[in-house]
């Protein structure tokens, strides 16, 4: 009935609505529906009203009690709503019953989720990944999709098989269509998995950015590795991944990702599917939890990244809580609040660079066991290990005697080997972790 990629065009007068069971879930459903509200903006699509309702008597028909659904039907008549918007998974004969008995389209936030990230997709990968989420998002309401499959085949494939029904053949097509796309996406992965192993080879640390989308991740990584991946002020400006190399304070040299973020009710077909571009941020290290500090719903958001990072199997990695945007806090009480709930975090602004020397020293002290502190004496003839330190580590002094250079450095552990031979004896330390500034808390062990 409705085109689901022109839908947004289609539409332009929304309904939203949003429903919850308990009181106590009221608060939650009235935040969910401002980012509904976000979200819809971002497409384009004008909205007329919203409604937050509690429902405690449901009937399957409608996910909602048949009064209430009359309700919210009677309302989008009187704003002459074109569509309905659920905050809520709707199944696909739900949506068909409510279409049925209103006459207009009804979306629900999957579908808006999957639209934003079908408009942002530029790469192969992401766009290999969106059309694999859609199509199985799909699949169940095909019905409804009928012209997009036809335009995707070009329109010779869709040919009817004898005895096949239209809706067969769709199926069929779908089917057939999520088969092509899962090859194409295995060959484009095999080379990222090439470009890995390269990476892995180097033995270098490895830091990934997660957090909730628009919370400052892309602009952390230009700030931190001089990249230019586009950061704005829009959900999900990243759908690829981004891995560079930076130079913290001692000199070591680590790897930094960025990928795509998280919203909280992330369709599952779409978490299915960015598994791959995920996976180069969960293989890493440690983890930098990017939180938005400004955000009041920073608690929520925090919550959210956990538990995706747990249906990916990242629940348990190594992080460290970033506390992003500072500079636009201007309530010291909210500032104390975050301070005193994460106790373990860092505050800083991307933006204008503030704590960014905090942070760096912090990722320092975590990654610290990774290098040894050096006495070399190196004869002039080994030009190429003085390069070599140069090169990997950080050369802190150099003295000179007859044919020997006498260097203090600092060398990822890993070349330890080719190194030994040149070792003087007194200063093995390891390297001392750099000094904490003053007032910041331990990073967790
Ligand atoms: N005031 C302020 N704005 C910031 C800061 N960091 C990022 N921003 C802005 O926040 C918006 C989102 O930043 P991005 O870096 O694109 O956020 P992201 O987390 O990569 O977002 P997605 O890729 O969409 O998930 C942009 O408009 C940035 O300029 C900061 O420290 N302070
Ligand atoms: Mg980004």
């Amino acid at each position: 009935m409705f085109d689901v990629r022109e839908r947004p065009n289609l539409v332009q007068r929304a309904l939203l609505v949003g429903i919850y069971q308990e009181k106590a879930e009221e608060a939650e459903a009235l935040d969910l529906i401002d980012e509904l509200r976000e979200l819809v903006s971002t497409l384009g699509i004008g909205i007329v009203g919203t409604i937050t309702a509690r429902v405690q008597k449901t009937n399957a028909r409608y996910l909602t009690g048949t009064g209430k659904a009359k309700e919210i039907i009677d309302r989008a008549k009187e704003l002459q709503a074109d569509c309905i918007i659920f905050d809520n998974e709707i199944s696909p004969m739900q949506q068909r019953a409510w279409e049925e008995d209103s006459g207009i389209a009804v979306i629900d936030r999957h579908e808006i989720i999957l639209d934003i990230f079908d408009r942002r997709a530029r790469s192969r990968e992401a766009r290999l990944q969106v059309d694999l989420a859609r199509m199985a998002y799909s699949i169940p309401r095909l019905k409804r999709m009928w012209g997009h499959l036809d335009r995707q085949g070009g329109g010779g494939f869709a040919a009817r098989g004898e005895g096949e029904t239209q809706l067969e053949v769709d199926r069929r097509l779908a089917r057939e269509r999520i088969g092509r796309l899962r090859d194409e996406l295995a060959e484009v992965r095999k080379q990222r998995a090439t470009q890995r192993k390269e990476r892995i080879k180097d033995g270098l640390p490895h830091l990934a950015i997660v957090g909730y989308t628009n919370a400052g991740k892309s602009t952390l990584l230009n700030r931190l590795t001089g990249a230019d991946v586009l950061a704005e002020d829009k959900l999900f400006a990243t759908l690829d991944t981004t891995t560079r190399r930076f130079e913290m304070p001692d000199g070591q040299q680590a790897l930094l990702t960025d990928s795509v973020g998280f919203i909280r009710r992330l369709p599952h077909d779409l978490v299915e599917s960015f598994k791959a571009t995920l996976e180069e941020a969960l293989l890493a290290d440690f983890l930098l939890h990017v939180l938005d500090a400004s955000d009041p719903r920073v608690y929520r958001f925090y919550e959210t990244t956990l538990s995706v990072l747990q249906e990916l199997g990242a629940g348990e990695k190594r992080s460290l809580v970033v506390l992003n945007k500072v500079d636009k806090i201007t309530d010291p009480a909210w500032r104390a609040q975050l301070e005193r709930h994460f106790d373990q975090a860092v505050m800083i602004s991307s933006q204008t660079g503030e704590g960014l020397d905090v942070l760096m020293a912090r990722l320092n002290e975590m990654l610290y066991d990774r290098v040894v502190r050096l006495s070399l004496r190196v004869p002039m003839a080994r030009a190429d290990l003085l390069a070599l330190i140069h090169r990997e580590g950080k050369i802190i002094s150099t003295e000179y005697e007859g044919n020997d250079a006498l260097v203090q450095a600092i060398l990822p552990k890993r070349f330890l080997l080719k190194v030994e031979a040149f070792q003087v004896q007194e200063a093995q330390a390891p390297a001392t972790p750099p000094s904490r500034k003053a007032g910041r808390k331990a990073a967790k062990p």
